[in-house]
């Protein structure tokens, strides 16, 4: 956004505020004023885009940005796919972004990868082969190996920046990758897919960015029946699924697509990311038709007591109660959402 049309629209609601208040018979409220980086003046109440601070704008979330204030930008990069950047925020440690959009936090990022990877793994007796579709910062991975029931852990992530990105900024989320249970295929998740045997894996994962740029194709129907396909008979599938604030069209949409694909369970759990656009996002849990799965009553336990690497740090954010109480939805989402279930 131009520094100067901040400014400008700004200015607007001041003006329009004084002559209502003058229109009203009120005396103008005094309205303290303050120089802002540009010499203009802003009321001290309103916040233009600073330079020095990250601002998340995007068509999916119009007429907000959350910011964060920038220390110093660790790295900033092009890759085949996507512009790729690290800063030092002041407040969340260190950022990675994607295309201009928040992927993690040192801070928080723990609730995403945590919740993603625990509500599926969780919620079924013994997973042994697990799918990671993107996540190429090692975050999901490093949960997924917690499970010591797990045998082989495949992550598909179609851009190798983000991976080498990680490993040097991030190593505490990329410590995933040490796991020797983890392949890592670099490359197109739909193409691999598409290769997988019918009923390889107990459980995936898919863990996206937004359903603009490189990760569109992850929200589509077809790419649901071929993760369908290549689970097991009651295996699960745990995706990214946005924020019921913003995004229920998408989130009918994807609602909609799984329970005409998955025939055992469909269902919409969210969480607390507060670098995330709204502080939430959401997660879409669908088993395939076989042994039935419960995904709102965990069957393993995972605490920092059963990990089964010592050297991970202890979970931060996921248990068993908060495991259930992510299915808890307001009553605008259920409607939406239970609407889909005829
Ligand atoms: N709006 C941003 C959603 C990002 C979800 N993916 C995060 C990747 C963390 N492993």
């Amino acid at each position: 956004m131009a520094e100067d049309s901040a400014v400008e629209s700004c200015d607007l609601p001041v003006k329009r505020q004084r002559e209502e208040e003058e229109e009203n018979g009120v005396s103008a409220s005094p309205v303290s004023m303050e120089t802002d980086i540009n010499g203009g003046k802003l009321p001290n109440f309103m916040s233009p885009v600073i330079p020095g601070w990250f601002s998340e704008i995007s068509s999916m979330w119009p007429g907000e940005a959350h910011s964060l204030k920038v220390e110093k930008i660790l790295f900033q990069g092009k890759s085949d796919y996507q512009n790729v950047m690290v800063f030092q925020s002041s407040s969340y440690g260190k950022v990675l972004v994607l295309d201009g959009v928040i992927q993690l936090t040192e801070r928080d990022e723990c609730a995403y990868q945590e919740m993603i990877t625990h509500l599926p793994l969780c919620s079924i007796p013994n997973p042994k082969k697990v799918l990671v579709i993107g996540g190429g910062d090692g975050g999901v991975l490093r949960e997924v190996a917690r499970h010591s029931l797990v045998e082989k852990i495949d992550i598909c992530e179609i851009d190798k920046m983000v991976v080498d990105v990680s490993k040097q900024f991030f190593p505490e989320v990329a410590v995933g990758f040490d796991d020797p249970r983890v392949a890592l295929h670099i490359g197109d998740g739909v193409a691999f897919l598409r290769d997988v045997p019918t009923g390889t894996y107990d459980a995936i994962i898919v863990d996206s960015s937004d359903p603009i740029g490189p990760a569109q194709e992850l929200f589509e129907k077809p790419f649901f029946e071929l993760v369908a396909k290549a689970l097991r008979p009651g295996g699960v599938v745990s995706t990214q699924a946005e924020s019921i604030w913003l995004h229920m069209h998408i989130i009918e949409g994807i609602v909609d697509n799984c329970r005409q694909i998955f025939k055992g369970s469909v269902e919409y759990a969210w969480t607390s990311v507060p670098t995330y656009p709204s502080g939430v996002i959401g997660f879409m849990l669908c088993s395939t038709e076989g042994p039935p799965v419960d995904f709102k009553h965990p069957l393993n336990s995972i605490d920092a007591n059963d990990s089964n690497q010592k050297s991970v740090r202890p979970l931060k954010f996921y248990n068993s109660e908060i495991h259930e109480a992510a299915f808890c939805l307001p009553s605008f989402a259920r409607r939406v959402i239970d609407s889909k279930a005829n």
